[in-house]
């Protein structure tokens, strides 16, 4: 298995589940994807969207999108510790948060990491970025108010709980989430310290 991936990017929601997992995969540098053309071109020859995580599980078989993953890896490998089962009283919610997350927030980034994809006229740029980034901060605050804790499907962990802690160190940063969103900043700490996480975190968030 091969994963296309940067340190202290998406891949680490993939490094975090493999690593649970137990499972050996080779890493592949993908580079700097907003500002280095051969490293996009490299990629957009696996990945048409040229973004990490991308995973070549087979010479045949390449995944885009992280919950692509998530659900296959988990069906791949017999496990259901972090995925829930079809038919468990968690599923619904599993399945509804982990779309939530990755259709809502996380194109936030996408849009507002480098704006000037988006908005030409340079001087409206910033303020782009600045409202994508208050939406965002609005979407956390909806996640927020429904986890009950301690993990976001309550009793048990799962990978939802690997997605707020891989995405609650990216803007707002982890400061933001202390004060507004307490119940993912109580996850996001708690997860980068499970003893199968903690390289992962480590060495993908060893400075925030
Ligand atoms: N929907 C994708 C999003 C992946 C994504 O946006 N990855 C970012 C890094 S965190 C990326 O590669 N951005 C480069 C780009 O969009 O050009 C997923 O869930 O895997």
């Amino acid at each position: 298995m091969r994963l296309y991936g940067r340190h202290g990017w998406g891949s680490a929601l993939i490094e975090a589940q493999l690593a649970w997992y137990g499972v050996p995969y080779e890493f592949v540098e993908a580079g700097e994807l907003f500002h280095d053309s051969s490293a996009r071109a490299a990629l957009k020859k696996v990945n048409p969207l040229a973004q990490v995580p991308t995973l070549v599980l087979s010479e045949k078989e390449v995944l885009t999108e992280s919950a692509a993953m998530t659900l296959t890896l988990a069906e791949r490998f017999g496990r259901s510790d972090l995925v829930p089962l079809p038919g468990s009283i968690e599923r619904d919610a599993f399945l509804r948060w982990l779309i939530f997350v990755v259709a809502n927030i996380y194109p936030t980034f996408t849009y507002a990491d480098d704006p000037s994809r988006f908005v030409r006229v340079e001087s409206a740029q910033r303020g782009f970025r600045d409202a994508t980034d208050r939406y965002r901060e609005s979407l956390w605050e909806v996640v927020d108010s429904v986890i009950v804790g301690p993990w976001f499907l309550g009793e048990r962990f799962s990978a939802l709980d690997i997605y707020l802690a891989v995405m609650a160190r990216w803007r707002p940063k982890l400061s933001w989430f202390a004060l507004h969103a307490s119940k993912i900043h109580r996850i996001a700490i708690a997860t980068a310290d499970q003893p199968e996480l903690r390289d992962v975190f480590h060495r993908n968030f060893a400075d925030s």
